[in-house]
């Protein structure tokens, strides 16, 4: 079943009248009534034990979505239940929302990811961003984003996003001009994961890999395996306490090891090739993420090592599937593809004169993939350990450029995701990509 026509559903709860407009006035009804106890919150009836066996016997937790999904309409906007111990509170309202981050400090915790921690632990790896929490993670996170995340970083590197995106496009349209019929039917999954390692490869490492040629690189190959075989093994291990799971699931620990041996075995042979570059001599121009971050030097060689790992390996699936998803809600929404194709072509000459401009110039494009990633969130939860009692929903909380093509598909029934870490579609019907002009 499609997340998608899941949440039509959602959005038809009755308790969902709570999130709209008038949701303020209803808050400030409710403040008038005694705040209720943290017991009084409706519970999730799932069995620890029960998830745990099955998430053993199956392999995975597939459905978590659905569950959760069931959850809100049995249960409301907020439920609790317990995973290994830790009380959990669940809330998809976006006033909900608001209130946690407005209680924020200056340094948010997130639950531990013991598998990912375990891993770095046992081969003596610094943690990076993504694994750290408290000052140690407002540290590394006000060193990275001058060059990572401001506006001024990412004016740099997208003229080499821009670039790869280019050469995407034109060996597409090769091999579409290469049929008879001028169309191109296939799964282009796999082109798109190259596609995303490419780009990420020249942002970060200011170097291109030439992944979209006709054949494959045998090592991004395996690296995409390794990645898809580490997600596989973190939902497999991440519901229960390892002083359980290293008897009852040694073959998976053994397998999320192997798979992020190889991941940093990737991630350190990109890494090494730049820090042998620079010792020999500095660069003149803008030559990636990486370069910039050590010839700072405000972070340790390590803990750019370690962010790196993050950066290099996050940057596969959560870029893959939104693109995938988009172009398949494109090819089944004609209407909207054609929107935003008149929106391309009214700003092409305008971005190929300056790929910055990108950002401003299609908001269309911009709205099309925010809408993706509400009906595929690559990430399904965004978690948060309270740093203070607070009251929510008047329960007491204690502290704890595709252009040129056309793309279509027969196909339009709704994708089934599933579960894996990452959100992803099982299959994927295909798509044809037809030359327009
Ligand atoms: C973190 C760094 C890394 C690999 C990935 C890829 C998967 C991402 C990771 C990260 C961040 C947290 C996400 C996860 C998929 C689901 C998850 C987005 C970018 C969540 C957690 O080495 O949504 O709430």
């Amino acid at each position: 079943m499609a997340f998608r026509a899941k949440a039509d559903v959602w959005m038809k709860g009755p308790w969902l009248s709570l999130g709209g407009p008038r949701a303020l006035g209803t808050r400030a009804a409710l403040a008038s009534k005694a705040v209720r106890p943290f017991e009084a919150i409706p519970q999730s009836r799932n069995n620890n034990w029960m998830r745990m066996l099955q998430i053993w016997k199956e392999q995975g937790y597939e459905n978590l979505h659905l569950e959760m999904h069931q959850n809100f309409q049995e249960l409301g906007p907020i439920f609790r239940y317990d995973i290994g111990g830790t009380r959990r509170v669940s809330v998809m309202l976006p006033e909900d929302v608001e209130r946690l981050q407005q209680v924020e400090t200056l340094h948010p915790r997130r639950m531990l990811l013991e598998p990912w921690l375990a891993y770095r632990q046992h081969r003596g790896h610094k943690c990076g961003v993504f694994l750290l929490n408290g000052p140690e993670w407002r540290f590394n996170r006000l060193r990275l984003n001058p060059d990572v995340l401001s506006p001024k970083a990412v004016q740099k590197y997208i003229p080499r996003v821009d670039m790869v995106a280019r050469d995407f496009s034109q060996a597409l349209k090769e091999k579409v001009l290469q049929n008879a019929r001028g169309s191109l039917t296939l799964d282009i999954q796999p082109s798109i994961f190259y596609y995303t390692i490419e780009a990420s490869n020249s942002a970060l490492f200011g170097e291109r890999l030439g992944l979209l040629g006709s054949n494959p690189s045998p090592a991004s190959l395996k690296f995409i395996h390794a990645l898809e075989a580490m997600f596989k093994s973190t939902v497999q291990l991440i519901f229960m306490p390892r002083s359980l799971s290293r008897w009852t699931s040694t073959k998976t620990w053994e397998e999320h090891f192997e798979a992020w041996d190889y991941i940093f075995q990737y991630a350190n042979n990109c890494i090494q090739k730049i820090y042998q570059e620079l010792a020999l001599n500095r660069p003149e121009h803008y030559s990636g993420i990486m370069a910039e971050l050590l010839l700072h030097g405000d972070l340790s060689p390590d803990a750019i090592k370690a962010n790196a790992i993050e950066l290099t390996a996050g940057s596969v699936d959560t870029t893959s599937f939104p693109l995938l998803m988009t172009l398949f809600e494109l090819a089944r929404n004609p209407d909207v593809q054609q929107a935003l194709r008149q929106e391309s072509l009214a700003a092409q000459a305008s971005i190929t004169d300056n790929p910055q401009r990108a950002l401003v110039e299609l908001p269309l494009l911009r709205a099309a993939l925010k809408e993706t990633l509400r009906l595929y969130p690559v990430g399904l939860i965004l978690e948060r350990l309270l740093p203070s009692d607070m009251v929510l929903q008047n329960y007491h909380i204690p502290a704890g450029v595709l252009k040129n093509f056309l793309v279509e598909t027969l196909n339009q029934e709704d994708v089934r995701m599933v579960y894996r870490f990452i959100l992803r579609p099982t299959t994927l019907p295909l798509l044809t990509f037809r030359a327009i002009n």
